[in-house]
């Protein structure tokens, strides 16, 4: 892929979820797809929300990954500015062991869907997958990456227990 311009934007709802939401970057990168990540919060800062997911598109950005914790807003408040497809990873908050953002993800109201996915770091890197799939629809470079890392995954599984 020869243009660097991001494919996939990442948002979380802060800098906390960056040990987390990095796994959703690392993916992408290996899957060689371009993306950018901000810490952005549907409450702490709803203007620049507004702004990131309203401009999205014309960005040329195709999918958004969101991470939030706790009220876990964030997804579902880019998922109501943008057509986009917006998928969500939930955190882990500490007092349901993320339950609490897992539902708040998946109960959004009918028409404005966010694609929510496992809490915690299989969540950041299936969104990421996921992300790669429907760009692949389009992107004949990123279906050959896709198929290559899936190949690899089989490939990579040990089929008796190593140490
Ligand atoms: C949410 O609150 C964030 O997504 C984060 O998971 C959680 C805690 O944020 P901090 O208080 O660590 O900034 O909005």
């Amino acid at each position: 892929m020869t243009d660097t311009s991001p494919l996939v934007g990442i948002l979380m709802g802060s800098k906390s979820d960056w040990d987390v939401m990095k796994n959703a970057s690392e993916t992408l990168d290996m899957l060689g797809i371009p993306n950018e990540a901000n810490a952005l919060s549907a409450h702490r800062n709803p203007d620049q929300v507004n702004e990131y997911a309203t401009q999205a598109r014309e960005r040329g950005i195709k999918v958004i990954i969101a991470g939030a914790g706790m009220a876990a807003a964030l997804p579902g408040a880019a998922a109501a500015l943008t057509p986009l497809p917006v998928l969500g990873v939930p955190m882990d908050g500490k007092v349901m062991g993320g339950l609490d953002a897992l539902l708040a993800m998946a109960q959004m109201p009918g028409g404005i869907p966010v694609g929510t996915l496992a809490v915690g770091k299989a969540g950041a890197v299936n969104a990421a997958v996921l992300a790669a799939s429907i760009i692949a629809l389009s992107n004949e470079d990123v279906a050959a990456s896709l198929d290559k890392f899936r190949a690899d995954q089989t490939a990579g599984v040990a089929e008796e227990p190593e140490d």
